[in-house]
This record gives C-alpha cells, structure tokens and sequence, in this order.
C-alpha cells in the first residue's frame, strides 16, 4: 500500500487531515492509530511526529508525507517538495533580549544561541561570517535567555506573542515556511499515478480558493457591459429568461473583488443577486 507520512498530534495534523478530505482522501480512525487506510483512495496514512516525516520520505518507508518546509530543511533529507499547501505558515528568526542594542547580525559574534533548529541556523552564520555559539534544546527554547543559558535565542514565531511574552525581540528573519507535501525521489509507476491526482486535486481546491459563484439576472442592453466586468474563465455563461428582454448570467470572481463587482453590476441593472461558494474548479 502506498503510504502518506502526517504529524499524529500538533499543529499540522488537522489541518493536513482536512486537506486529504478536501481531495477526497478520507482516513479512517485519526489519530489513533499509527497506520490508517483512506476509504476512497489508494492510500494510507502514517500518522508520525514531524520530525520524523522528512527522513520516514527519504527513506521510502513513505512515498509522500505533508511536513513543515522548517524540518525538511533542517533534516537536509533527499527528498522532493512537490506542493507548498497553503496552511503552517511561520518563520524561523533570531530573537535577543529586549533592550539590548542591537546593530546588525554582527551582535551575535561570540554569542550563545539557543535553538531547536541547529542546521539551519549553522547555515545561516556560516553563510553571514558570524562565529557563534549554538546550544540545542528541544522543547521551551524561548526561556533560554531568562534563565541564563543562552543570549539569543533561533525559533519558529507566527503572531511573535511568544516572544514578546517571554521578553524578547525578533531581529532577524531567517527562514520561511509552511506546510509542504513531499515525495521520495524514484517513485514507483504506481506511487507516480497517485502523486499526480494528488496534485490535480490539489490544484482544483487551490483554484476553488477564495472564489466565489455569482448568479444574477440583467436586462439585455446591460449584457455587454456585465460580460466586461466579469472576465470568468472562459466567459460569463448567458442564458435566456421567459421574461423577454432579460437573461441570467453566471460567473466566478475573487472574493477580494465581490463587493466592487456586485457595486458595478447594481449599477447596470442587475437583479437578484446570487453569491455561492465555489468547492471545487477544474479546468
Ligand atoms: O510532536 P511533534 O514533534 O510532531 O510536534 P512539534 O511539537 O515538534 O511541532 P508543532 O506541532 O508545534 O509544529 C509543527 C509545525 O507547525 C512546525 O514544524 C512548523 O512548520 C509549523 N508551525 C507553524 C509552528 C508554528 N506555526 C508555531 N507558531 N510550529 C510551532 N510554533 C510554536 C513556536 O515554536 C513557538 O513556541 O509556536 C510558538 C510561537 O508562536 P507565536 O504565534 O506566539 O509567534
Ligand atoms: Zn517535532
């Protein structure tokens, strides 16, 4: 059975058990179990701790596995970034004790720095000519400074409340990430198959996203008009109503644009305005 390695517990479990859902890749009981297969695709979940997903991928125990982009690089794994998912996004960035004067990546010569994310860190004060010192925790890397063991600290920050709380700063945005899916390289025929309706799929509910369907009524003279402001994939779709001199169109728009199309299109006449959501595009 070709298998999927997901985080079993933490931020992206969730959110990688929804998208799967969303393509049509249901799995039965998770969570609970280490293996669960999917009801209505050839596949089955591995449910593991993320630090483990990039290495289970590279090493084929997985053909594919949704992961943070922040441990695959950290792991250094051979394996392929097939798809970034839209969800998990954070930032590993250096952060120091507020108050202290802070002059550039320089003020870490000579420092301690605490972090989970050795590698990339490493990378990053090679890559600057910093020599620093980096002291590896797991777990609470934020406390480091407040109790004395290290001066900066190296971590993931999203909204950045984490740090303040604790009495840091962020100074140095380092590396970006979010969620991406991943493949071992020199997948089987079949393992191939499966990737690439994974990633149609994929690309469907990406195109779906933030898209909404409108549906109104215009009087004829008002056509020309509407078919501009409504660019559609193709074209609006145009339909005759009984009512002679009117039609019913139908369109998709970005929902950022809704209210400045619905605004343009009360101006020319139109009537009885429709706005669905969209589940799924296919081109
Ligand atoms: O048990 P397991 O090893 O599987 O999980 P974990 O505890 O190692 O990871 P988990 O579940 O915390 O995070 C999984 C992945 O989610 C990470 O590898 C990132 O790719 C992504 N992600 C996105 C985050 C965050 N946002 C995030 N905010 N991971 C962790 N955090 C933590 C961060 O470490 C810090 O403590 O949240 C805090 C900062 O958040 P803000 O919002 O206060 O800045
Ligand atoms: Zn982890």
């Amino acid at each position: 059975m070709v298998r999927i390695a997901i985080q079993s517990k933490g931020r992206l479990n969730e959110e990688s058990v929804v998208l799967l859902q969303s393509i049509g890749i249901t799995l039965e009981e998770a969570k609970r179990k280490l293996l669960s297969p999917s009801r209505d695709f050839p596949i089955e979940a591995l449910y593991l701790r993320d630090d483990d997903i990039p290495q289970v991928v590279a090493g084929g125990t997985a053909a594919f596995g949704i992961v943070g982009m922040n441990e695959v690089a950290e792991k250094g794994a051979r394996v392929d970034v097939v798809s970034h998912l839209g969800f998990g996004g954070c930032r590993l960035s250096l952060a120091i004790p507020k108050g202290a004067a802070y002059d550039g990546p320089s003020w870490f010569a000579g420092k301690q720095i605490a972090t989970s994310y050795p590698n990339i860190l490493r990378k990053y004060l090679d890559d600057n000519g910093i020599d620093a010192k980096i002291e590896v925790i797991t777990g609470s890397v934020e406390i480091a400074p407040a109790i004395g063991i290290a001066d900066a600290i190296f971590d993931i920050v999203s909204s950045g409340s984490t740090l303040i709380s604790n009495g840091l700063v962020e100074v140095e945005k380092v590396f970006v990430s979010d969620a991406v899916l991943i493949a071992k390289p020199d997948l089987s025929t079949q393992e191939r198959e499966i990737l690439d309706e994974i990633l149609f799929r994929i690309e469907s509910e990406n195109l779906s996203r933030d898209k909404k369907y409108l549906l109104m009524n215009l009087p004829e003279t008002a056509l020309e008009e509407a078919v501009r402001i409504l660019p559609a994939m193709r074209s609006p779709t145009v339909i005759p109503l009984s009512s002679p001199g009117w039609y019913s169109l139908h369109s998709v728009v970005d929902a950022s644009d809704l209210w400045t199309k619905v605004r343009q299109l009360k101006a020319i006449g139109a009537e009885g305005i429709l706005v669905m959501d969209v589940d799924k595009i296919i081109l």
